[in-house]
């Protein structure tokens, strides 16, 4: 992979950080890798050759990655074909999430030398924690799609502490609080800063809608059937009925996976953990039991900075997640949809609920408005 040893002479000339104490870091172009892993991000731009019909997914750490393997596998699966495997075998069920969709940069070109994968038949799936800038060019090339997960941030940390305390003895207890906020909030962990990560991809995502479709952990949590469909017609794979999209969602559910035997007693081999870390509680607004006051102010004072005009929203959306749960009332696609369609002349939103509210009183007015702007030539054609 490196026969002059030269990723060995950059990593050494880079800036230097740590983790958790001993998780030593390396700093490339913004970013913080562990060295194994940046040398095999290093590794992985020089060999991989994205193919059209590839699925990348992709994601900052603990935001869902592992849902969104079990779910984007379970859906390409159905139809069937490629590496993915056999119909109706439950697959999920012998190996946990992260064996079906290798993570690039961590179970596929960390091997010396690094694989060959032309022989993999089509459609291929992979994930990547890996900021898109750092991507190989062959994945912005060519016409493959990317699915790009991301959680509140204040979730995303209290989730990163936990699993980084499983690594650790009872003798040595809880890695401090205090101390580990600080590096998240400066960006000093495996791949962050989370909020330039998050862009990079919220970014690209609005300038390919087509390419990358951008999820929340929070949208999936809240209204996980909408969300599901949405990512298997993004991914060319739609579902031909309601009970299809109920079943594959209770087969990719936190629940199930936790209790798989495969996952209960399992070792993650290229990390040496317990793959019951990567099930704890998902729950949205968990942060609320671990962070102080101060600490959440901070990370909210944070977020909407680096937020800021961009049109993405993790604060907000996650604290309306949890009030509307089960409510069965949606205010943040409402808002996200404004943002999309701003100045289009479109309205999807409205058109929505005034359908709702007129429903069974034999008065159209979207129709009648949407028939008003065609013939006026001022509307979607
Ligand atoms: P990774 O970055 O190490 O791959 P990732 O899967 O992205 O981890 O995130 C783990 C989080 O997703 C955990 O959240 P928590 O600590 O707040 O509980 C984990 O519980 C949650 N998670 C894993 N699988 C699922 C699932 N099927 N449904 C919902 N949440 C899940």
């Amino acid at each position: 992979m490196d026969p002059d040893g030269s990723t060995k002479i950059v990593l050494d000339q880079l800036p230097k950080g740590s983790f958790f104490e001993n998780l030593d870091l390396v700093q490339r172009d913004g970013f913080w890798y562990r060295p194994r892993h940046l040398e095999a991000a290093i590794a992985c731009y020089s060999w991989f050759d994205a193919r059209d019909d590839d699925v990348i997914l992709a994601s900052s750490m603990k935001t869902g990655s592992n849902w969104l393997k079990a779910l984007c596998f379970s859906i390409m699966q159905r139809h069937c074909g490629g590496d993915v495997g056999a119909k109706n075998e439950d697959l999920l069920a012998r190996h946990h999430p992260s064996f079906h969709v290798r993570t690039l940069e961590v179970r596929v070109y960390t091997e010396n030398p690094p694989p060959d994968l032309s022989g993999m038949q089509s459609p291929r799936l992979f994930h990547t924690h890996l900021p898109y800038s750092a991507l190989p060019e062959s994945i912005k090339k060519s016409k493959c799609k990317m699915v790009y997960i991301t959680r509140n941030p204040k979730d995303t940390f209290v989730s990163m502490w936990h699993f980084f305390n499983t690594r650790r003895t009872p003798e040595q207890g809880s890695y401090p609080l205090e101390d580990a906020f600080e590096s998240f909030c400066n960006g000093v962990f495996h791949f962050g800063p989370f909020f330039d990560h998050v862009l990079q991809y919220w970014n690209q995502s609005l300038k390919m809608p087509h390419k990358i479709l951008f999820l929340k952990y929070e949208d999936l949590r809240r209204n996980p059937k909408d969300q599901v469909k949405r990512l298997a017609s993004f991914l060319g794979k739609p579902f031909a009925d309601e009970e299809e999209v109920e079943e594959l969602i209770r087969n990719c559910s936190l629940e199930r996976l936790k209790n798989l035997e495969v996952n209960k007693k399992g070792v993650d081999p290229w990390i040496d953990m317990p793959y019951s870390a990567y099930f704890r509680k998902g729950v949205v607004g968990d942060w609320e039991n671990v962070l102080t006051p101060e600490m959440s102010q901070r990370l909210d004072q944070i977020t909407s900075m680096k937020l800021e005009g961009s049109g993405l929203d993790l604060v907000q959306d996650a604290t309306t997640c949890k009030k509307l749960k089960g409510s069965g009332l949606d205010l943040e696609h409402d808002a996200t949809t404004c943002v999309k369609l701003e100045r289009s002349g479109l309205d999807l939103v409205h058109d929505a609920v005034t359908i709702m509210n007129l429903e069974g009183s034999g008065s159209d007015l979207v129709h009648n408005e949407i028939t008003c702007m065609k013939l006026e030539g001022r509307g979607p054609a």
